[in-house]
Parts: C-alpha cells; structure tokens; sequence
C-alpha cells in the first residue's frame, strides 16, 4: 500500500496557508492524514504521533508552524522519517521568526524547510521523495514538470509575438 503523508498544523490559525499543499497532495493521488498537533500546547501528542508515525504507514512528515516555530524539530527528533518544514508568515519580518526557527536546526537532526508559506513545495517535495518507491507517482510528477515547461513556452512565444507587433 501506498505510503501516506502526515500534514501537521501547529494551529488552526495555519490552515489557510497550507491549502495548497493538501490539493497539491491531492493532486498527485497521494494519501494524507492532516492534524493539529501544537509542540508547546499538545507536546505529548505531538511526540506521539511521531514517534508512531512510521509504523502507522506514513512516509514523510510535513509541519507547518509559525513564530517560534519549533513543531518540525521536535516532531523529528523521535523518527527517522524525512520532515519537510513549512514556516508560516507572520507580523515579524513576513515570517523570518518562523523560517529561522525551521531551517537553523543543530546538527544530527535535520528539517527540509521550504519557503515561508510554501505549503505547495512540501507536498511536491514529499511527493518526490515518495515516488523513489512508486513508479506512477514518478511519471505523475515528470507530467507536471512537462506542465510547467509548457506554460512558460507559451508565455515567452506570447512575449516574442506582442513585441514583433
Ligand atoms: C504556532 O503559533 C502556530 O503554528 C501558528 O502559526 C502560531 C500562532 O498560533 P495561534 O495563536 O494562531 O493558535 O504555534
């Protein structure tokens, strides 16, 4: 059976700018599960579920969290599966709070951070990490790629005919 990601939300308040990344998921046919698990308001269950998450069928983790955006670091310190961090805008600097506290982790414990909201990358990213073991997946993600090589073609052919105007 397929492998399944777990989308974890440090707070409602995340949802919004995390859509993309559960219709991208969608997307690509790939099975999730999205919680809201807090490092600092449910740490029990938020350790939980990590620790838990590999014998529970998932096969990457992706956290999204803003501030003191602890959530990716703690949830990979207890699995060994990949952590894809997603820092979440806030009033601080557009979110630089957030993207620091994701992407400075000490060594021996990594976390793939994205851009600050970039929900959509980690579910590409997760998506590529999952298709190392599913060929159709693999292909889904070459189309997309096709995709958007496509749209900027047209895009420059666009550009090229409105300046020979
Ligand atoms: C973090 O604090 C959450 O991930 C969220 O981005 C931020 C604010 O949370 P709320 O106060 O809106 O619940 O834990």
């Amino acid at each position: 059976m397929a492998q399944k990601v777990a989308v974890i939300l440090g707070s409602d308040s995340d949802l919004p700018a995390m859509e993309s990344c559960l219709r991208t998921l969608k997307t690509f046919q790939i099975p999730f599960e999205a919680h809201i698990l807090s490092a600092h308001r449910t740490p029990g269950e938020a350790h939980d579920f990590a620790a838990n998450a590999k014998a529970n069928g998932f096969g990457v983790i992706i956290a999204a969290a803003g501030k003191a955006a602890h959530l990716a670091g703690v949830l990979a310190a207890v699995t060994t599966l990949p952590v894809i961090g997603v820092p979440m805008k806030t009033s601080m600097m557009g979110g630089l709070d957030s993207l620091l506290s994701m992407v400075q982790m000490p060594k021996g414990i990594p976390v793939a951070c994205v851009a600050v909201d970039g929900g959509e990358n980690a579910a590409i990213l997760a998506a590529q990490m999952l298709a190392l073991a599913d060929e159709g997946l693999s292909e889904r993600l070459a189309h997309f790629k096709d995709d958007l090589s496509a749209q900027v073609l047209e895009k420059d052919k666009k550009l090229q005919e409105g300046l020979a105007q």
